[in-house]
């Protein structure tokens, strides 16, 4: 089913094994090329300290800015898609992970289902979703809680280090 006008969606990245930076960038990349759909935007890449389970190492997290006609749950199985094809592999929850792919946000839609619940349920508190997300866009709306800059402000930002955006780091050091 394909909605009828195009639709905003953002996307969280995150990965922390197998040189995540890398991981976040061939991501960046592979978000672009789902069917009906654009790469409007993408974030700074940004080192950050794991959330939840803590012993695990550090994550490279971004987020990305999409143009879709696809329904949000269209879109969420390209994401599962791209997780799968990047040998993703599910075992306990938060675990280390070669590559996460989170659905944020979805115009203003508000879902509460099975698979999917918009806005991101957790993303309110994750520095690590709210810096990238209002580096793209400040002013953009998390459902009924505010701004993405205004939500911001309640998080501690310190563990969230930029470390430039995907074409930065693709060309450093190989001039
Ligand atoms: N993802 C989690 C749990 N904890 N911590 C950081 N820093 N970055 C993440 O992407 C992340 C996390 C669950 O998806
Ligand atoms: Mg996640
Ligand atoms: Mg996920």
């Amino acid at each position: 089913m394909r909605v009828q006008h195009p639709e905003r969606a953002f996307v969280g990245i995150g990965a922390n094994l197998n040189d995540p930076e890398a991981g976040v960038r061939r991501a960046m990349h592979a978000l672009g090329e789902i069917p009906d759909t654009h790469l409007i935007a993408s974030s700074s890449l940004y080192r950050t300290a794991p959330v939840g389970y803590l012993d695990q190492p550090d994550f490279i997290n971004a987020v990305a800015e999409l143009e879709t006609s696809l329904s949000p749950f269209e879109l969420l199985e390209q994401l599962l898609s791209i997780e799968q094809r990047f040998g993703r592999e599910r075992s306990t929850r938060n675990a280390p992970r070669i590559i996460d792919l989170d659905l944020l946000l979805y115009g203003d839609r508000e879902i509460r289902s099975e698979t999917l619940t918009l806005p991101h349920p957790r993303m309110a508190e994750r520095a690590f979703v709210l810096v990238p997300l209002a580096e793209i866009d400040p002013g953009v709306p998390i459902g009924r809680l505010g701004t993405a800059a205004q939500l911001l402000e309640a998080v501690g930002v310190d563990d969230v280090q930029r470390i430039g955006n995907p074409d930065e780091v693709a060309c450093s050091g190989r001039g």
